[in-house]
């Protein structure tokens, strides 16, 4: 083989490994920071990529949780009344000094993958968009653990449940 074509293929191979490695990297940034999310209980707020402020369980106990009925209705159960324990997402949003109406939509993303977007009219209804961290008196555990939490967004409104987000680590504010 010629010298300039070993030269080109150790070259195009030192660059792809060099491209994978910084791929793993980020990578395992990103897996890094949605466990620390996981673990410590934090939901981020952002818009624009701009930190906006956080959430954990000392803000939501401290705002008071309140009890409320929702309807579960999964593809693989049939529709289910539990109670659940949380706070109105746009009282947490004003206690960061957020006003909804400065936006458009707010898009809730999961450590699953999942993401659901409301628009934030339905997000400023009286009564339909909570944050919640107890279902029938007991914590919502986290994904690891097998629960659904520790933070689950359960939209009242929503028969099928669909819209509701299980393992909320983000939201995002447009
Ligand atoms: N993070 C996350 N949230 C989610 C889902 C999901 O897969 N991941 N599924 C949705 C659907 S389709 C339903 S019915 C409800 C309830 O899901 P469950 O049956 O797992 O409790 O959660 C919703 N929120
Ligand atoms: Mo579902």
């Amino acid at each position: 083989m010629k010298k300039r074509n070993i030269i080109i293929i150790v070259s195009v191979s030192v660059f792809l490994a060099a491209v994978v490695a910084v791929f793993a990297f980020l990578n395992a940034g990103n897996l890094n920071e949605k466990k620390m999310l996981e673990e410590e209980a934090i939901i981020l707020v952002k818009s624009a990529d701009r930190l906006l402020g956080s959430i954990d369980m000392q803000a939501i106990e401290s705002m008071g949780p309140i009890d409320f009925n929702a309807n579960l209705d999964t593809s693989d159960s049939e529709a289910e009344e539990h109670q659940y324990s949380g706070v109105l997402l746009n009282d947490l949003f004003k206690s960061l000094k957020i006003n909804i109406e400065d936006y458009q939509t707010l898009t809730a993303k999961a450590i699953d993958g999942y993401i659901v977007a409301y628009d934030s009219s339905e997000v400023a209804d009286e009564g339909n968009i909570y944050i919640a961290i107890k279902r029938d008196g007991k914590p919502l555990g986290s994904k690891s653990s097998g629960g659904n939490g520790p933070y689950q967004i359960i939209v009242k409104k929503d028969a099928f449940s669909q819209r509701w987000c299980k393992f909320v680590i983000e939201l995002e504010l447009k």
